[in-house]
């Protein structure tokens, strides 16, 4: 039997820091939680398991990063020089860059390059106490360029310690060999691609791009309705440069969640809360764009649409690597509160990713993943601007990352 007593800890098992108990204890047997609470009231039975003392430190849920786009081949190191020259994102997408030159990369990369780029842009999340994460496609943008994006997001989640839930994001961009015919596309992306990726067992979630530069509420809803077909939960990169009305018909689809939100209106916040849809704002790419429009927060908290916070890790508006850059973002761009930004990372991300059950919160019965941190207060983690904060993961009730090696 895998039995361990983990103590002389401080838990946060909500992601909520209004909620924690100081000196606790946590009983896994077998890799999942089976007490939970204050050391002094440890039952018997577990209190002659081994121990683990971890010293006093904090320890949240392993955290989630809902939306990432972290497979793709290349970067676009030159578009970010031509945007400070003055160039916007939506003129350089209009002349045949953006994510189309990412397209390019990513179709010509073989499957164990792909492999090796994005597991380079994982690790990092791993280091910072990600324990689940979501990868879309939409780099592909044809079947077996998009089937090979879904592979390796799949052997990132078999080959590291990581649940990987996977987005199939077909309607991303327009490909070149579909210019001027997206509606054609469409029919390419729901007739063909979907149900052929689905049917391989490569698909958890649908996703599209809705906005003047991506596409219309009536192609979107194309997607959607072939998503259904296949019983598949969708999402939606909504609102992000203009007010398309995106987020209002993916709640109509009971959307997992809307994601960017800068240009959400009223009617679209009443419509999340009504289908219980998350609001995943990406503060990376707001600051990367140099948006100037912010998310309407308060309209969400008014009507306690739940937020989520994710690195949206892509090469074009949000080359980012760290989820704890995210939350201070969150705080200093959106002035969003530490609570807000920690459950945006744990329970309300864990529902965007479409497993609240094993992740985002730690309780008894549930998987034993969680975080380590070596803070004196929770506030810490969004507080530090790119500081190491995560000295262990556990995974399972096994450890799977300690930085406590690297002291001798
Ligand atoms: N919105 C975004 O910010 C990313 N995709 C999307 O639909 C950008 C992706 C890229 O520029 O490569
Ligand atoms: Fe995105």
């Amino acid at each position: 039997m895998n039995q361990t007593v983990w103590h002389h800890l401080n838990l946060c098992a909500q992601g909520d820091p209004r909620d924690t108990l100081q000196n606790a204890a946590i009983a896994v047997e077998n890799g999942a939680i089976v007490w939970m609470g204050a050391a002094s009231a440890l039952p018997e039975p577990f209190a002659q398991w081994p121990r683990e003392d971890l010293q006093g430190a904090w320890v949240t849920p392993g955290l989630v990063d809902c939306h990432t786009h972290l497979v793709y081949g290349g970067q676009r190191a030159d578009e970010f020089a031509q945007r400070l020259a003055g160039v916007s994102y939506e003129e350089i997408a209009r002349n045949g860059g953006g994510i189309v030159s990412t397209v390019r990369a990513t179709r010509a990369a073989s499957e164990e390059s792909l492999f090796a780029q994005s597991a380079a842009r994982l690790e990092p999340l791993l280091a910072e106490g990600v324990t689940a994460v979501e990868i879309k496609s939409g780099y592909g943008l044809e079947l077996d360029a998009e089937r090979k994006m879904l592979r390796v997001a799949r052997q990132l989640g078999e080959r590291y310690p990581v649940t990987v839930r996977t987005t199939f994001l077909g309607a991303h961009a327009l490909p070149p060999e579909f210019a001027g015919r997206a509606d054609a596309y469409i029919d390419e992306v729901c007739e063909r691609m979907l149900p052929v990726l689905a049917d391989e067992g490569l698909v958890d979630a649908v996703d599209v791009f809705c906005e003047r530069i991506g596409f219309t509420i009536a192609q979107s809803e194309r997607v959607f309705e072939a998503a259904a077909r296949r019983n598949l939960p969708v999402k939606m990169h909504a609102e992000q440069l203009s007010n398309g009305g995106g987020a209002a018909l993916a709640a109509r689809y009971r959307a997992l969640s809307s994601d960017h939100l800068e240009f959400l209106d009223e009617a679209g916040v009443a419509a999340m809360k009504e289908a219980g849809s998350v609001a995943v704002l990406l503060p990376g790419a707001y600051y990367f764009i140099r948006e100037t429009q912010l998310p309407p927060l308060d309209l969400l908290r008014r009507y306690e649409v739940p937020i989520a916070i994710s690195t949206d890790s892509n090469p074009g508006t949000s080359p980012a690597t760290s989820l704890l850059l995210m939350m201070n973002m969150a705080t200093t761009l959106f002035r969003m509160t530490v609570p807000e930004v920690l459950q945006g990372v744990t329970q309300h991300a864990a529902r965007a990713f479409g497993d609240a059950e094993r992740h985002g919160t730690l309780a008894v019965g549930r998987p034993a993943d969680f975080a380590v941190w070596q803070v004196q207060s929770l506030a810490e983690l969004a507080y530090w601007i790119g500081r190491p904060l995560c000295t262990r993961v556990v995974r399972g009730g096994k450890t799977v990352f300690d930085r406590t090696l690297f002291a001798h």
